[in-house]
């Protein structure tokens, strides 16, 4: 059997020992399957379990590149997904769907492919346990006839930036949630990320309505796969201020909660300066984080630098030859990001350009606008906007009177390794590259660029 263990959440399991002289091994891995742990229940000789195989990142990768309708809404092809009953990234456990390709199981004949084909426990002889399985063995009943408040919340996310909220608003943006003392509180949670969130709330177990009827199961941590929509109840018996919060604790700090809070209860002791609580709490989504990448190439340098929040970027590109005829050049913008999945971002912007054309040489853009100067320094007004295979789509009218648009797209997937960024605006510059990842912090990198011709080098990133 399998037990999918999700950050935080806890089990107590109960093994039965086979009297028959043999240890069994209980192996415990982390999700990326990097390290192990085991431990032998019973004495004897040792039965061993086979180490899991690699994760199959690559189909993983591929699967999540399937899952986004246009509007950046999770496409769960009409099931209704819940309580971990089908899980999409089986397409990445060698042990239910094979070692390349999914297995043909004869259990899959007849099944109606789209609903079963993310069901491990169909796809395999292996049984994957869930939460509709579990049951309370004594009745969890909520106090009849209490007054019922119903919320809901969409998980909420972009995988590109690495922003993390509910209904689109991180904590620092959202009200606290006001509940009152003795109703029962519903909580409808549906999962419209690409990642799985262990939603996680303090000061009360909540029963997951799974179909166990008044067995339904007592828990503090529910584990939402995408696409997936639970419910979860409690009664409301406890004052303070309780924090819901995915667990996963890199989505927490990015924003990724609530505060639940009783009406008219009494000051709490231990927060004797609530403003400051609060602020301290707010700080954690408001933060900004530091990205930059240099590629030391035969042709010169070519790098960028983001300083980011959850709605906010700063960003600076550069292009510094080895000679004054390739020139020197930076861009940068300020933006913000706007809507749910942050495909528009409006920006100032301030370029800068030194070279040294020949006497003769002039560059005209496809507006047929002359580039004449060798010094340039300008302020500008645009918008990025991501389209459909996230190409970044930038215009872009600069204090001199100059208009530019852009396409560029980045990190296009070739194999597990290898990347390719394709670039070109109406300045008629263009850019192909491409980059083979050796390290998380380093690339070898080949491209061609107009301003700086052909160049090799190696990406260093942090
Ligand atoms: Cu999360």
């Amino acid at each position: 059997d399998r037990l999918i263990i999700a950050v935080s959440e806890t089990y107590d399991i109960v093994v039965t020992i086979p009297a028959d002289k043999t240890a069994y091994e209980f192996l415990a891995t982390p999700e990326d399957r990097t390290k192990s742990t085991s431990l032998y229940i019973g004495s004897g000789i040792k039965q061993l379990v086979a180490p899991l195989p690699k994760l199959k990142y690559f189909e993983g990768m591929k699967m999540m590149n399937g899952m986004m309708k246009m509007n950046g809404d999770l496409d769960d092809m009409g099931m209704s997904m819940s309580l971990n009953k089908m899980d999409m990234n089986v397409v990445m456990y060698p042990e239910i769907t094979g070692e390349t390709k999914p297995k043909t199981n004869t259990k899959m004949e007849g099944m109606k492919m789209d609903a079963e084909q993310y069901n491990a426990n169909a796809l395999s002889d292996i049984t994957t346990l869930n939460y509709a399985m579990l049951k309370s063995p004594i009745k969890t009943t909520l106090p009849e006839n209490a007054p019922v408040k119903e919320l809901k919340f969409e998980l909420t996310g972009n995988m590109n930036r690495y922003v993390w909220s509910l209904d689109n608003k991180v904590v620092s943006e959202a009200d606290k949630i006001l509940i009152k003392k003795g109703e029962n509180v519903r909580i409808v949670l549906h999962n419209n990320s690409m990642m799985r969130h262990p939603m996680h709330l303090h000061g009360h177990d909540f029963r997951v309505l799974n179909g166990q009827g008044e067995f339904a199961p007592l828990k503090n941590v529910i584990d939402i796969m995408p696409m997936e929509t639970d419910t979860l109840e409690f009664n409301a018996n406890v004052d303070g201020d309780w924090f819901f919060h995915c667990h996963i604790l890199y989505h927490m700090m990015s924003g990724m909660g609530r505060v639940f809070t009783y009406e008219n209860q009494p000051a709490n002791p231990e927060i004797p300066n609530p403003k400051l609580a609060q602020r301290k709490l707010f700080a954690d989504d408001r933060k900004f984080h530091f990205m930059a990448e240099n590629d030391f190439a035969t042709n010169g340098n070519d790098g960028e630098a983001m300083y980011q929040s959850t709605r906010w970027s700063i960003g600076t590109e550069w292009r510094l030859g080895y000679n004054d005829m390739h020139g020197y050049e930076t861009e940068t913008h300020i933006g913000r990001y706007i809507g749910k999945m942050q495909w528009l971002m409006p920006f100032i912007g301030f370029d800068w350009r030194y070279r040294r054309m020949g006497e003769d040489m002039q560059e005209r853009n496809l507006f047929g606008q002359n580039n004449t100067k060798d010094k340039r320094a300008v302020v500008s007004l645009g918008v990025n906007y991501t389209l459909p295979m996230l190409i970044v789509a930038q215009a872009e009218v600069f204090t001199d009177g100059k208009v530019r648009l852009q396409f560029e797209r980045k990190d296009i997937p070739v194999s597990k390794r290898l990347r390719m960024s394709l670039m070109w605006n109406t300045d008629k510059e263009y850019m192909a590259g491409l980059r083979y990842i050796i390290t998380r912090w380093g690339s070898l990198s080949s491209h061609y660029d107009s301003d700086m011709g052909f160049g090799a080098g190696f990406i260093l990133n942090y």
